[in-house]
């Protein structure tokens, strides 16, 4: 079992330097060739495990593209790439950096903390000029993302759930008929049964434009959004990177004022995103009031955010019992399960490792089973973006760093003896 252990960290450190283009990761070539802000906070987690000054590099050049209002872009266009779009000339956005104009879940916020933890000598100074850009981060987040405590997407890719079912309804009211001609480039990479509609395209193009038009100004923005929907992926990664940050602040003596109130409004926020009728964390429609009536893997986020809740636990037994490889991105009872489409069915590395993360610290068993799945799925099936979670069948992007990084910093050690 050592040897197999010692060649898939072989691969996945491999993946992880032929991803790096130089102080940043790409998530994986072609598909998607510039840097991404939760793919480099996971990429981080991955680098620690065999450069841990590298990864620090990581989060610096992410944080290193925040704008003057405190958003970090969801992408950084470091250097131009046809092979994208939409592209920074479709974005027009005035941030340091070419940048998109939207954000994506906060992750970098706790795995700071965690390579911090793993050698605090070198993670101090990092540490030092990173807190305070995170808090403006969050910040930002509460002023203009946030309803009822909990934090909302004003695009679909922010959650970095693109077309999770969740959104359906929020997308059916809006109507793109003048999106215009555009030419979608992730096709030329996958197949488009793994990819979003052409739907749910115009839709995302249609909301770009909108932010151009308004500059990307916040305010303007807030004005009769055609879209803002609360997400319990957000809200539970943005808790937990508010206890990380109070974490950071109290052991370096940085100031934390403010931060536990934050914490409590995020938890209260929570509650507005619990759905009795599925027994579970859902996505809740802020235009309309409704949910979306959707059992996700970001549903079982909320150990990952601190929160322990006995009926959730119930709700994961029946979601995990017919699938061998953790959770999927949206439950097989659902008739909108789509097992090869991308946020809609397929099993991904990166939530089963928030998950499973979040359900170890509480102690529950269902912890170590779902890292022993991924470190199954990953030992059998390789480095894909994401999974058939019937089968395990690679799909979307191959050699994928998050992939690798979820590998090396977490379902690695979850490798049990009987799959060797
Ligand atoms: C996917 O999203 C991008 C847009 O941001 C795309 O499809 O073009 C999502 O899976 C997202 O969560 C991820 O961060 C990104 C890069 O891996 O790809």
């Amino acid at each position: 079992m050592q040897a197999i252990r010692d060649e898939l960290d072989r691969r996945a450190i491999q993946i992880m330097r032929d991803n790096d283009r130089g102080g940043y990761t790409i998530p994986t070539h072609g598909l998607y060739p510039y840097q991404w802000n939760w793919d480099s906070a996971f990429a981080a987690l991955g680098f620690a495990a065999f450069d841990p000054a590298r990864a620090w590099r990581e989060i610096e050049i992410l944080f290193s593209g925040q704008w003057l209002d405190g958003m970090v872009p969801h992408i950084l266009f470091h250097r131009p790439d046809p092979g994208y779009f939409p592209g920074p000339d479709v974005w027009q956005c005035r941030g340091p950096l070419p940048s998109s104009g939207i954000t994506q879940p906060p992750v970098a916020l706790s795995f700071a903390r965690r390579l911090y933890e793993a050698a605090p000598a070198l993670g101090e100074v990092p540490v030092r000029m990173l807190f305070d850009p995170m808090r403006r981060w969050i910040q930002w987040f509460l002023a203009w993302r946030q309803d009822r405590g909990a934090i909302c997407i004003a695009h679909p890719w922010e959650s970095g759930r693109d077309n999770a079912a969740d959104w359906d309804r929020a997308m059916a009211a809006i109507d793109p008929a003048d999106v215009g001609s555009y030419e979608r480039r992730d096709l030329d990479h996958v197949h488009a049964a793994m990819r979003p509609t052409k739907d749910d395209y115009d839709r995302y193009i249609w909301l770009v434009q909108r932010g151009r038009r308004l500059g990307w100004h916040a305010p303007s923005l807030a004005v009769d959004p055609p879209f803002l929907v609360a997400d319990p992926t957000m809200t539970f990664t943005l808790m937990r990177g508010v206890r990380d940050l109070i974490w950071l602040g109290e052991r370096l003596g940085l100031p934390t004022a403010g931060l536990m109130h934050d914490l409590a409004m995020l938890e209260q926020g929570a509650e507005t995103l619990w759905n009795p009728a599925i027994g579970a964390y859902d996505s809740r429609n802020v235009l309309d009031g409704a949910f979306s009536g959707t059992l996700s893997n970001a549903s079982f986020l909320s150990w990952y955010g601190g929160i322990d809740r006995p009926e959730l636990a119930r709700t994961l037994e029946e979601v995990m019992a017919p699938l061998p490889y953790g959770v999927p991105s949206l439950a097989l009872q659902d008739e909108r399960f789509d097992p090869r489409r991308y946020w809609r069915g397929p099993v991904w590395g990166v939530l089963n490792m928030l998950v499973g993360m979040g359900l170890e610290e509480f102690g529950h068993p269902r912890g170590a089973a779902l890292r022993a799945m991924t470190a199954r799925l990953i030992a059998s099936h390789g480095f894909a973006e994401y999974f058939d979670p019937r089968d395990g069948a690679p799909a979307g992007g191959g050699s994928f760093t998050w992939t690798a990084a979820v590998w090396l910093a977490w379902a690695g050690q979850g490798l049990a003896p009987a799959e060797g």
